[in-house]
């Protein structure tokens, strides 16, 4: 399909940053999947040497698969780079991630990086965040609790929408790698993403949301006639 050659040629772009001897985040979703494969393939053409820090379980195991070194984090220390996907990207370069439930471990490793690179299709790009639910992560224990203090606090906030849904995988609430649930806010529209962002993570039982905020340094858009664009 388009879009999937879409996200293709954007990661398939995004894997010649990778040099040898770096650490390199590996995101989680279907654009970062490209990625993964594509990495592989300099491993086992050209002899790429690097580390992988998966973002994900499923990350992890695509990684080894195609035999891509893959350590922690904590082996790391800290990353020289990492590529991910995301649901939507602003102007500002700012993002919502988490559609697919990484969220958590995709914000610590991209901070932990010297540089963050999105890579996507030209449909996540947005004038204004918030179509895409803004998926919030929070501990399990009390969780109502925390979504009905979440709406609360919404009142006061610049959006447009109100309503937030327990995340589901089939008849049981989807559960993070970290064991943690998924509140997604059908916000419409963000009129203050920054304001937005301080704030969720001052709720008791949140414990991280989807927006990053000053935090992807480049993008790379892909187009399914196969063009590729670069925007810093
Ligand atoms: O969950 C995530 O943050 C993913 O990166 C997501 O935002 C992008 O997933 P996709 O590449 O499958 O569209």
């Amino acid at each position: 399909s388009p879009i999937d050659k879409a996200k293709f040629v954007a990661a398939k772009r995004a894997a010649e940053f990778v040099e040898d001897g770096m650490r390199v985040g590996l995101g989680t979703g279907s654009t970062a999947a490209w990625l993964v494969r594509c990495l592989g393939e300099r491993v086992r053409k050209e002899g790429l040497r690097f580390r992988g820090v998966p973002t994900s379980t499923r990350t992890a195991q695509l990684a080894r698969e195609l035999g891509i070194e893959v350590i922690s984090l904590e082996e790391a220390g800290w990353l020289d780079l990492t590529i991910d996907g995301a649901d939507e990207i602003d102007g500002e370069l700012n993002l919502i991630k988490g559609g697919g439930g990484a969220l958590l471990q995709e914000k610590i490793v991209a901070t932990a990086s010297d540089q963050m690179v999105v890579i996507a299709d030209a449909a996540k790009q947005v004038e204004t965040l918030g179509a895409f639910p803004l998926p919030v992560e929070v501990i399990a224990f009390g969780q109502s609790a925390t979504q009905a203090l979440l709406e609360e606090a919404l009142v006061s906030l610049d959006v447009l929408g109100r309503r937030t849904s327990l995340r589901m995988n089939g008849a049981k609430p989807f559960v993070t790698d970290e064991g943690n649930h998924i509140l997604d806010l059908h916000l419409n529209r963000i009129g203050n993403a920054r304001e937005l962002a301080l704030m969720l993570n001052q709720i008791p039982g949140v414990v991280e949301n989807g927006l990053f905020i000053d935090i992807c340094d480049r993008v790379v858009i892909g187009h399914g006639d196969g063009r590729v664009e670069l925007r810093d």
